[in-house]
């Protein structure tokens, strides 16, 4: 018996996607198959899909789990459960108009938007009790203002050059949205064990790239203020040096935290600070 994930078969998360799953010890070189690949070390079979039919497959049990865009899961209103934030292929669906023009929401009454998001975008004008006309297009949204199709758009951006080439400017943020990972409601036993072994390797994965192993030398005097700079997993690991008055002080800290805690733990005088990135975290 296997798990069936299905990723995109090409487009941005492909790769990701595909790299996610190297990181978690699963291999699936032997992808010359353009349509499936099975996995040589873990029960799983990986199927190639256009993202947009993702959602529905795995509604049909045809695929198990998959790995999609958050926007493509609430547009396309499947029964999926959605299980983790993947952390890549971030960005937002967003409402953009004429560089020219200043945005409220109000002065969308009346006008004409252009999205391939149509559901989503329809809720977030239900919600905000603006009657606008959702001008349904596929591809190249961001044309449809400078040829007269449409007062607006609603469309995805992450680095926003695609507006700004285009005469438009992000007015507001719909949806905030990254991949995830989605299962079929009603998996049987051992298939849930399966993807849950999978989603510890993900989660163990996330956490490592989210924190650094840290090391530094310290002066012995100084060595209970600088160990409390750092939680550690549990606590820091404290060794002699083999210069007397000095430890080496070994943990780990958040990425987040990082630039804080490395300015901190020199004001306190801590020498030879060394920060490595970390494999794979079990916790
Ligand atoms: O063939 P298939 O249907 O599988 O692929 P696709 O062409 O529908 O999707 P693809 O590969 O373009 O995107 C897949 C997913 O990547 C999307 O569903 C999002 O979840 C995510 N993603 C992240 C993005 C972007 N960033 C993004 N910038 N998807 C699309 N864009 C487009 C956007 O539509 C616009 O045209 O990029 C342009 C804007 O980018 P910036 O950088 O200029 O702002
Ligand atoms: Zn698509």
């Amino acid at each position: 018996m296997k798990l069936k994930i299905a990723i995109q078969k090409s487009g941005r998360l492909h790769e990701d996607s595909l790299r996610l799953l190297k990181e978690c010890g699963i291999d699936i070189s032997n992808g010359g198959n353009k349509l499936k690949s099975t996995a040589a070390n873990f029960p799983l079979e990986v199927y190639f899909l256009r993202d947009d039919d993702i959602p529905q497959y795995v509604e049909d049990a045809v695929a198990d789990a998959g790995i999609v865009g958050e926007n493509v899961v609430y547009e396309k209103k499947k029964e999926v459960e959605v299980m983790e934030q993947l952390g890549f292929g971030k960005c937002r669906l967003s409402i953009a108009i004429e560089k020219s023009e200043i945005y409220s929401k109000e002065k969308l009454n009346g006008k004409k938007i252009a999205t391939s998001y149509p559901v989503i975008l329809q809720e977030y004008l239900d919600k905000n009790k603006i009657t606008a006309e959702i001008h349904e297009i596929s591809g190249s949204v961001e044309i449809a203002p400078g040829i007269g199709l449409a007062d607006a758009i609603c469309d995805l951006v992450s680095s926003g050059s695609t507006l700004f080439t285009n005469g438009l400017k992000e007015a507001e943020t719909i949806l905030e949205s990254q991949s995830v990972l989605i299962r079929n409601r009603c998996l049987d036993k051992e298939k849930l064990q399966l993807l849950e072994k999978l989603l510890f390797r993900i989660r163990s994965v996330k956490k490592a790239k989210n924190n650094k192993y840290i090391l530094l030398n310290a002066p012995n005097e100084k060595l209970k203020e600088i160990v409390d700079l750092l939680p550690g997993m549990k606590s820091p690991t404290v060794l002699p040096l083999a210069e007397s008055g000095w430890s080496s002080v070994h943990s780990v800290i958040d990425e987040n935290d990082f630039w804080d805690i490395i300015e901190q733990l020199k004001a306190a005088g801590a020498q030879g600070i060394l920060v490595v990135p970390i494999e794979k975290m079990i916790v």
